[in-house]
């Protein structure tokens, strides 16, 4: 009986008429209880922008493995175990090793991750140890893993958790519902972090899918961002050394370029970059003024906002969400290279009271 509870609040057990499941997946459902994460209104964005704006942060930093990665890893890990799978592999910027570790630990299948070395915040990294997978880190970049891995899923049964996994864009796209579940209607923009563009392939997915199913009434118009030294869809064309302090979205060639490309134009929105320091200003302006700590990457979504407000792209009293893809605590070494007042004392309490009231 308890196993048959925890094993109902799964992505997939919440959403199961919207995706593909037979009884034999249910049976084999892999999960750590993803999904179900807050939507919280930003109290200090519309003020900062000057704009009158209800922006949302899905925080999804707050699943499991700390990051998106964790609804479509669900489904692709319980699709492996179905298919009676011993082992999956990835390539990664961190999120998804971090993510398909932890899954493969529970479902007790070997779980392989090809990263870039030097390239993935140490969070990320200690995860994928501590959950057990082989390592192996390449001197070269993410678009050469990704490579690497599709070659070797080719000619070896290990499963690709990458999002060319079709699972992994089918459990991504809960994250739209669960938004359109929580305000009672579409957003009229939903702004989020291109990288190998898997996610806002999902995201529109599940959006249209939700009004098709008479969910919802509308569409939100779908605005991406990559960063400026990372960003081929920008551009239109791949970027052979991506370069950003973002390395969660360090990607020159995504592999849904075309899809991120269809949910732009079909949903009449954009596709855009924002430098280093605008994703900083914004990483910066989430921790210090709304209380929410993301990773870099995740940031971009709102850096994005806040430069599309001020050149008054917004009409005002328009409802935006913005996905922050990933945990702060992802990336220790970042949050500490800031010019912080450090202060270390003994252990007196005059000098102490000192500092604190003068
Ligand atoms: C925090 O982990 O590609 O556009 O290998 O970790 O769906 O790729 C991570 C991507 C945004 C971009 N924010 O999403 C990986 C990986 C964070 C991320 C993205 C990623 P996609």
């Amino acid at each position: 009986m308890k196993k048959i509870l925890s094993r109902r609040i799964g992505i997939i057990e919440r959403y199961k008429e919207f995706m593909c499941v037979s009884d034999k997946t249910l049976e084999c459902i892999v999960s750590l209880n993803e999904g179900d994460t807050p939507l919280i209104l930003s109290e200090h964005l519309a003020e900062r922008v000057g704009c009158d704006l209800r922006v949302y942060f899905k925080f999804e930093g707050l699943n499991p493995t700390g990051s998106f990665k964790d609804r479509g890893m669900t489904f692709a890990v319980t699709n492996a175990v179905e298919e009676g799978k011993k082992a999956v592999i990835c390539a990664s910027t961190g999120n998804t090793s971090a993510s398909a570790a932890a899954y493969a630990s529970r479902a007790g299948l070997k779980c392989f991750v090809v990263i870039p070395e030097g390239n993935v915040a140490k969070g990320k990294l200690c995860q994928a140890f501590r959950h057990g997978a082989k390592v192996i880190q390449i001197k070269g970049n993410f678009d050469q893993a990704l490579e690497i891995v599709k070659q070797i899923t080719e000619k070896h049964p290990i499963q690709l958790v990458n999002s060319l996994n079709p699972y992994r864009i089918e459990g991504q796209k809960t994250a739209s519902f669960e938004i359109c579940d929580l305000l009672g209607c579409a957003p009229d923009y939903h702004a989020i972090p291109v990288g190998n563009a898997g996610n806002i392939t999902a995201y529109w997915k599940g959006f249209k899918e939700y009004k098709q199913a008479g969910k919802i009434d509308s569409l939100p118009k779908m605005i991406g961002f990559q960063a400026a030294g990372a960003a081929p869809i920008v551009h239109g064309h791949p970027i052979e050394h991506p370069e950003t302090l973002a390395t969660a979205i360090k990607i020159g060639n995504p592999a849904s370029w075309k899809q991120a490309e269809a949910a732009r134009d079909e949903s009449g929105g954009l596709i855009e970059a924002v430098t280093d320091d605008e994703i900083v200003a914004a990483y910066r302006f989430l921790a210090e003024k709304e209380g929410i700590f993301c990773e870099p990457a995740s940031a971009a979504s709102v850096a994005g906002v806040i430069k599309l407000a001020k050149r008054n792209y917004f009409k005002g009293g328009e409802v935006i969400t913005c996905t922050l893809t990933g945990h702060g605590l992802k990336d220790p070494d970042l949050a500490l290279s800031f010019d912080d007042e450090v202060i270390v004392i003994d252990a007196d309490l005059k000098k102490i009271e000192k500092i604190i009231v003068g």
